[in-house]
């Protein structure tokens, strides 16, 4: 069903439904056909951003078309392009990472199909290829890494750092690297002696990490783009014999209930969040746009930072 048929429908099915007095629920949702190219299922974060999504989508009626791309952008592009034979309503995705998208875009745009970004965006110049980008400020959460990191050392002459980045070329990689880089390059004692990729992956994390320990006998800090990949680094620190969070201290991004429970425990010493719970707010965009209304072209999620005694005590009700 094309998008401006749609919305007509609902239109007229909300109409009905209110002079019959019954209750059409979300706007007629049960009609609406939504595709959605996820990246994968790289981390717990992911994990945690896939079931909420699908939990809201489920709770609203809305028929969701799912697929993962295993972290490939080809299959990503292949699923946009079937949503977009198969004519949904509205097409959401995470951009795997962030060039390469103005052609599949601009398939879409013709086709009359509405593409909303979640969670990552794209570096495409032409704003008219999406309607809203909902997710997170990953370069405030690096600038926050850093800022701890700023705090944490105040009394050290030099802190040599090692960083595992994120998916290369994804956003969260890209602004996560540059905001920690913002906040702590106006003091020369902060020194990255090492950044590779570790994909957002627990195994990466420990791989690149195992590396890392080999060649560089004196770190004194990982930042870790994620939680997994610092918890992957936790495994590599202490199979060469030292202490995670004590010897070599460790800041990451996330705040999945694996990492808090490590920060809990002190190996992990700091974690900024960013909360894959991005469902409800993307069916509200959605519903939105399905009824001919207008969406904000950016919603930041909003998130905050954990200590390890406010790991302690947001645990007990982490959802994930
Ligand atoms: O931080 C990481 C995941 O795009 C925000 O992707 C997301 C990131 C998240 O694999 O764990």
């Amino acid at each position: 069903m094309g998008f401006a048929l749609a919305g007509a429908l609902l239109v007229s099915m909300a109409a009905c439904a209110s002079d019959d007095g019954g209750d059409a629920g979300a706007g007629g949702s049960d009609d609406l056909v939504v595709g959605f190219a996820q990246v994968g299922a790289e981390s717990g974060w992911r994990t945690a951003n896939t079931k909420d999504i699908q939990r809201a989508f489920d709770e609203a009626g809305i028929d969701l078309q799912f697929s993962d791309a295993q972290g490939k952008q080809e299959n990503q592009i292949k699923a946009i392009r079937s949503y977009i034979q198969q004519q949904v309503d509205v097409i959401a995705f995470s951009p795997v990472v962030e060039s390469g998208w103005d052609t599949v875009l601009n398939e879409a745009k013709d086709a009359g199909i509405p593409v909303v970004l979640t969670d990552r965006a794209v570096d495409s110049k032409d704003d008219t290829l999406y309607e809203s980008f909902l997710g997170s400020d990953f370069i405030v959460e690096g600038e926050r890494a850093g800022d701890w990191v700023v705090s944490e050392f105040a009394d050290a002459d030099s802190v040599k750092i090692v960083e595992l980045q994120g998916t290369t070329g994804a956003a969260p990689a890209n602004d996560r690297a540059e905001g920690f880089r913002t906040v702590i390059g106006d003091d020369p004692k902060f020194e990255i002696i090492a950044s590779q990729t570790g994909d957002f992956t627990r195994a990466g994390g420990k791989q690149v990490m195992e590396a890392f320990l080999k060649s560089n006998p004196d770190i004194d800090l990982v930042y870790a783009h994620n939680d997994d990949m610092g918890l992957g680094a936790i495994e590599a620190i202490e199979a060469a014999g030292l202490v995670p969070g004590t010897d070599i201290k460790i800041v990451t991004v996330d705040a999945v209930k694996d990492g808090m429970q490590a920060l809990s425990d002190g190996k992990i010493n700091f974690i900024v969040e960013c909360s894959p719970l991005l469902g409800d707010q993307l069916v509200d965009i959605v519903t939105t746009l399905a009824d001919g209304g207008e969406v904000e072209k950016r919603i930041v999620t909003e998130e905050t930072t954990f200590t390890q005694d406010q790991a302690t005590e947001a645990l007990p009700d982490r959802q994930y």
